[in-house]
This record gives C-alpha cells, sequence and structure tokens, in this order.
C-alpha cells in the first residue's frame, strides 16, 4: 500500500500549492469574453459570462478598462424590429452559484471611447469590481463584427 499513499501524499501537496497560488492571483471567473473589433475613438460591445462560485451573491460595482474612457453594462431591447439598449444601474448582483450573461441580444458591456483600434485578433483589457473588495483584469479577444 506504500505507493498509493505516497500518491495521496503529491495529490495534497499539488492541491496545497494550487490553492496558495490562486490566493495571490485568482483568475477572473468569467469566461467566453470578446468585444467587436472597432476604431479608434469608437464604442463597442464587450460579451462575457461571470460565473459566482462563491456560496455568498456577489455585486459587480464596476466595469472599466485601461483601453476605453468608460465601460457601462447595457441591456439591449428588441421592439417592432428595431433594436435599442438601455444602459442599466450597477450593481449587477449574482446569486451563489449562478452567473451573470452578458451575451449578444441580451445583456452587454458597452465599451465607449476606444483609445487605439480594436482589430480582430487583438485583445482589449477589462476589469470588474466587486462589493467585497475584489477585482480581475483580463482580456477581451477581439472578434469580427
Ligand atoms: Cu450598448
Amino acid at each position: 500500500m506504500k505507493p498509493i499513499r505516497n500518491l495521496t501524499l503529491v495529490a495534497v501537496a499539488i492541491a496545497a500549492a494550487a490553492c496558495v497560488r490562486m490566493d495571490r492571483e485568482p483568475a477572473a471567473p468569467v469566461h467566453d469574453v470578446w468585444v467587436t473589433a472597432a476604431d479608434s475613438g469608437a464604442s463597442t460591445p464587450a460579451h462575457l459570462t461571470f460565473v459566482n462560485h462563491d456560496s455568498i451573491s456577489v455585486k459587480i460595482v464596476s466595469w472599466s478598462s485601461p483601453d476605453a474612457q468608460s465601460v457601462e453594462w447595457h441591456m439591449t431591447m428588441n421592439s417592432g424590429g428595431t433594436s435599442t439598449m438601455m444602459p442599466l444601474t450597477s450593481p449587477a448582483e449574482v446569486l451563489p452559484g449562478d452567473s451573470l450573461l452578458l451575451v449578444p441580444g441580451a445583456q452587454h458591456l458597452m465599451v465607449t471611447g476606444l483609445k487605439h483600434r480594436a482589430a480582430v485578433g487583438d485583445s482589449i483589457t477589462l476589469v470588474i469590481a466587486t462589493d467585497r473588495g475584489r477585482s480581475w483584469r483580463f482580456g477581451a479577444k477581439v472578434r469580427a463584427p
């Protein structure tokens, strides 16, 4: 049984190391992050899914980007074949285990006043901050419109 016990010890050591690394530099709990290509100075929608892995609800209190003047949380409304959008009022509350879906046709982030051109294949940096003092910086891949 010795080899199995050693294997268990190795697994525990790896798990402990992973936890330490996660505490120091947590990965953003987001996926499917992308932004539509746009010229410098333009505004463009960004999409992502934010997952609340915690056991209590979290509020996203701010959205920003070092690559743009501002980032707003928007809702797309469709009425009579016309699509309009409306700013939503932060914070966005995400229940434990739930996700905030910022997907085409529903909600998105409006990245306003790009400081440089966002070309296909580039990446735009987004930053989100929560009410519990946590913030994450992550890249949004630029896709064709
Ligand atoms: Cu918008």
